[in-house]
Order: structure tokens, then C-alpha cells, then sequence
């Protein structure tokens, strides 16, 4: 009788598969999408008395910043609510010397509403930015392309199921927004020096700070979805103090220090079409 410690033959594989890891939200994330609701919510209803508080004329900023809060208001209910998320799968292969590879598949939680809400949000932000500057339909019209193309590709690099689709959608996402910078910054500085300085200097602070806040989200991207080193928790905290300065904060700042600032054109255009341009 051999007994398999003093046995010099190799112990037959026997392949158990691993059991699957999931990576979900915990109670910090879900108390975080409750609060953003709210905060969304009430930001919604603030933009939208504050518009009835000037002319319908004088609301283009109003009105674009009370659908960004608006959407974002629909979103965080469909995340905190457990609803606008899936399961992305990857499988990670390991090799082994005498036993046959073993593949371990992990299951990340994926808040795919984000994208949705980015998909309507973030031209819109571009929108506020874009009119505030006065710059060109052509520029405005590759910057909200580029945009989509952005949080599509992200959209897709975040249900990637390998390393080299996940980050081959991320390079892309990169790209567009390399292409809004570009509209934005070279653009819109171009077209704000054509206006008051009180414009120009708002421009630059409030182009400022949106440049930098949205350079974090493909930060925080590639810490949490991307590399995994982030929980899930951990990205809704980091998306949750992001959205609130980029959306809200970002809202009441531009209509505040736009109110005693205004262009002339863009509202000739909110209030009586193209075509009567300059009557
Ligand atoms: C992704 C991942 C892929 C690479 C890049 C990204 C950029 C996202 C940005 C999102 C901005 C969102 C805002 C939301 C407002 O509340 C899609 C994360 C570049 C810039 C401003």
C-alpha cells in the first residue's frame, strides 16, 4: 500500500473551480446615492425657482442647468434604489507549472445609469460653457460629438471583459476628451477675448475648475473600475463629491455670477430663434 505522502507520482489534477468573488455596493455607497439624490433633488428645484425669478428670455443657463441636476436627480434614485447597475465579468487565467491553468472570475458591480446620465449631462454642462465663451457651432457641434464618444467608450471599458478591451476603450475615451479640452480651451478662449473682461475672467475661473474636476473622473475610473484597487464604496464617494461640484456647485456659481453679465447674442438666439438673429 503506497500512501500518497510517500508517493513519488504526481497527485492526479482534480480542477475545483473557484468560487466566484463579487464586488458590490455596501451600506457607506448606498447611504452616499441617498444623499446625492437629495442634494440633486433640492439643486433641481433651487435652479428651477430661480428661473421663474427672471424673464423667460434671460433663462438659457437656468434651463440647461435644471436638466443637468434634473437627469442626475433620476439617476442617483435608480442607483440608490438597486436599479442601473450590472454585473461586469473578468476572468483572470493563472498558469501553473504541473496543473492545468485555473481561472478565477470576479464580478464588479457597474452603475452603467452613470453613463447614461453623463451621456445627457455632460453636453449639456459643454452647452453652459460653450455660451458663456459665445464660441462657434462648428467648435460646440465636435465638442458634444467627442463627448459622447467619450462616455460611450466608457461606458464600454467598463463592461470590458479583458485587460486589453477594458483599457482599449479607456485610450479611446481619452482621446474625445482630449478633443473636448481642445474645442474648449483653444476655442473658447479664442471666442471669450472677443467679449467683456468680466466674461473673460469668469470663463477662465469657472473653465478652470470644470477642466480640473473632470480630469478626476477618468482618474478615479482607472482606480476603481479599471485596476480594481478602489471598492466599490469607495468610487460612488469619489463620483458622489465630483458630481456635486461639477454639477450643482458648478450651476449656482454660473447663474449667480452670470446674472450681472450677460450676452446679448446668445440670448437674442435663446429668445427668437437663428433666423431673427440681430433683429
Ligand atoms: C471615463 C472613463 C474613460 C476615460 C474618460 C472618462 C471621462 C469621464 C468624464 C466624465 C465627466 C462627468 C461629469 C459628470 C457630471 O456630473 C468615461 C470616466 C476620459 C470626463 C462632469
Amino acid at each position: 500500500k503506497v500512501s500518497s505522502a510517500t508517493s513519488s507520482v504526481a497527485p492526479i489534477p482534480t480542477v475545483i473551480p473557484n468560487e466566484p468573488i463579487y464586488e458590490t455596493v455596501g451600506s457607506a455607497g448606498g447611504k452616499t446615492l441617498w444623499v446625492v439624490f437629495v442634494l440633486m433633488l433640492l439643486s433641481t428645484l433651487g435652479f428651477t425657482f430661480l428661473a421663474w425669478s427672471v424673464p423667460v428670455q434671460k433663462r438659457l443657463f437656468h434651463v440647461i442647468t435644471t436638466f443637468i441636476t434634473l437627469f442626475a436627480t433620476i439617476s442617483y434614485f435608480a442607483m440608490a434604489t438597486g436599479d442601473g447597475n450590472s454585473f461586469a465579468e473578468t476572468v483572470i487565467k493563472t498558469s501553473h507549472k504541473y496543473t492545468p491553468d485555473t481561472y478565477e472570475y470576479v464580478y464588479r458591480q457597474v452603475f452603467w445609469a452613470r453613463y447614461v446620465d453623463w451621456s445627457l449631462t455632460t453636453p449639456l454642462l459643454l452647452l453652459d460653457l460653450a455660451f458663456l465663451a459665445g464660441l462657434d457651432g462648428a467648435s460646440i457641434i465636435i465638442a458634444i460629438v467627442a463627448d459622447l464618444v467619450m462616455v460611450l467608450t466608457g461606458l464600454f471599458a467598463a463592461f470590458g471583459t479583458t485587460g486589453g478591451q477594458k483599457w482599449g476603450y479607456y485610450a479611446m475615451a481619452c482621446i474625445a476628451y482630449l478633443v473636448i479640452v481642445w474645442q474648449l480651451v483653444v476655442g473658447g478662449r479664442r471666442a471669450v477675448s472677443a467679449k467683456d473682461n468680466k466674461t473673460g475672467t469668469l470663463f477662465a475661473a469657472i473653465g478652470g475648475f470644470t477642466l480640473v474636476l473632470w480630469t478626476l473622473y477618468p482618474i478615479v475610473w482607472g482606480i476603481g473600475d479599471g485596476s480594481r484597487t478602489w471598492g466599490v464604496d469607495a468610487e460612488i464617494i469619489a463620483y458622489a463629491v465630483l458630481d456635486v461640484l461639477a454639477k450643482p456647485v458648478f450651476g449656482f456659481w454660473l447663474i449667480f455670477a452670470h446674472a450681472t453679465n450677460r450676452s446679448e447674442s446668445i440670448d437674442g438666439w435663446w429668445s427668437n430663434g437663428l433666423s431673427n438673429e440681430g433683429a
